[in-house]
């Protein structure tokens, strides 16, 4: 079973079905935005991706261990404009276009 297919909330819907429902993809990823953004300043800093690749991984691939340049690329990734840090917008943007480009293959 490929991470498409994975369920995102209960079994209800699964990882593809969100992403092509761009309003509830929205939804989804502003509230994940926002559990991530500990300190609240609107950012996503390297510290806070860290803890989200890590539950990201533990959650589709049963595995704690996440090396370090994962997080550096996942960083790198999202982070558009490269100043080191992820703005809510740059969060959306990039990981649907990215998720939309994996599940519709
Ligand atoms: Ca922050």
């Amino acid at each position: 079973m490929g991470i498409c297919q994975s369920a995102v909330n209960k079994g209800k819907t699964s990882l593809k079905g969100l992403v092509e429902d761009e309003e509830k993809f929205n939804q989804y990823m502003d509230t994940a935005f926002d559990k991530v953004d500990v300190d609240k300043n609107g950012y996503l800093e390297k510290h806070e991706l860290t803890q989200l690749v890590q539950d990201l991984v533990h959650k589709l691939k049963k595995d704690t261990n996440v090396p370090e340049d994962k997080v550096q690329s996942a960083l790198e990734l999202i982070d558009t404009n490269k100043d080191g840090k992820v703005t809510k917008e740059e969060f959306k943007k990039t990981s649907r276009a990215k998720l939309l480009a994996i599940c519709s293959s």
